[in-house]
């Protein structure tokens, strides 16, 4: 099977967390971001994360993705997100975004390449509100945010009682999470790092440092 990506994106991430911890083996491919014409030819659109199953059908949304890896593992794990993770990440997009809007093309992933997928990343992505330069200026402002944020991951992922998480609460919280590695100035508490750290190995997802 073959799974289209972009590697900071946080869809794309929660879908090869699953894959990962259910050992479902995959041909990553990460498509350049000013690459129009791949998923487009596929399913009429650019976006992903996109799998392609054996048989040549297209899944393009993550949930759906998701959801065809724990049947072709028979696993008992669902896609129904707990309420405090879906909570969570509603208020930790947000942040998500302003914390890697600015940096993640800068960064050495394979989508941003070049130049012309850099700028087709700035052109899409910035906006009054999410203005590049003004975010850059207010990283204290946005990591002390985040710092919260990490503070509740644990608590809701129950890290300290080594109770063991849901795994679609785990890949949401975990694609997200590993977004904010990119801004050094967050401080992380050390028991969600050592978790996101373990996840990644197990997974080979890395994070976006
Ligand atoms: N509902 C979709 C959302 C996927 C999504 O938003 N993907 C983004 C990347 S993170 C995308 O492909 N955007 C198109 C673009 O940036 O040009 C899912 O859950 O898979």
């Amino acid at each position: 099977m073959k799974l289209y990506i972009y590697e900071h994106c946080p869809f794309s991430a929660r879908v090869r967390y699953v894959a990962g911890m259910l050992n479902i083996p995959l041909t990553v491919t990460c498509i350049a971001y000013d690459d129009d014409k791949t998923t487009n030819a596929l399913i009429g659109t650019k976006q992903v994360p996109l799998l392609i199953k054996d048989d040549g059908e297209a899944l393009a949304e993550s949930l759906d993705i998701i959801q065809y890896f724990i049947e072709l593992a028979q696993s008992s794990e669902t896609i129904e997100i707990s309420k405090a993770v879906f909570d969570w990440q509603k208020n930790a997009f947000l942040p998500l975004q302003k914390i890697g809007y600015p940096r993640w093309s800068n960064m050495a992933l394979p989508e941003f390449e070049t130049d012309s997928a850099r700028q087709a990343w700035r052109a899409k992505k910035e906006s009054d509100e999410l203005n590049f330069d003004a975010l850059l200026q207010d990283t204290a402002n946005i990591a002390s945010d985040v710092e919260s944020l990490i503070k509740q991951a644990k608590t809701i992922l129950q890290l300290e009682t080594n109770q063991p998480v849901r795994l679609i609460d785990g890949a949401i919280m975990f694609s997200i999470l590993r977004g904010f590695f990119s801004a050094p100035e967050i401080k992380w508490d050390n028991t969600v790092k050592d978790w996101m750290e373990s996840v990644s190995v197990k997974t080979h997802v890395s994070l976006l440092k």
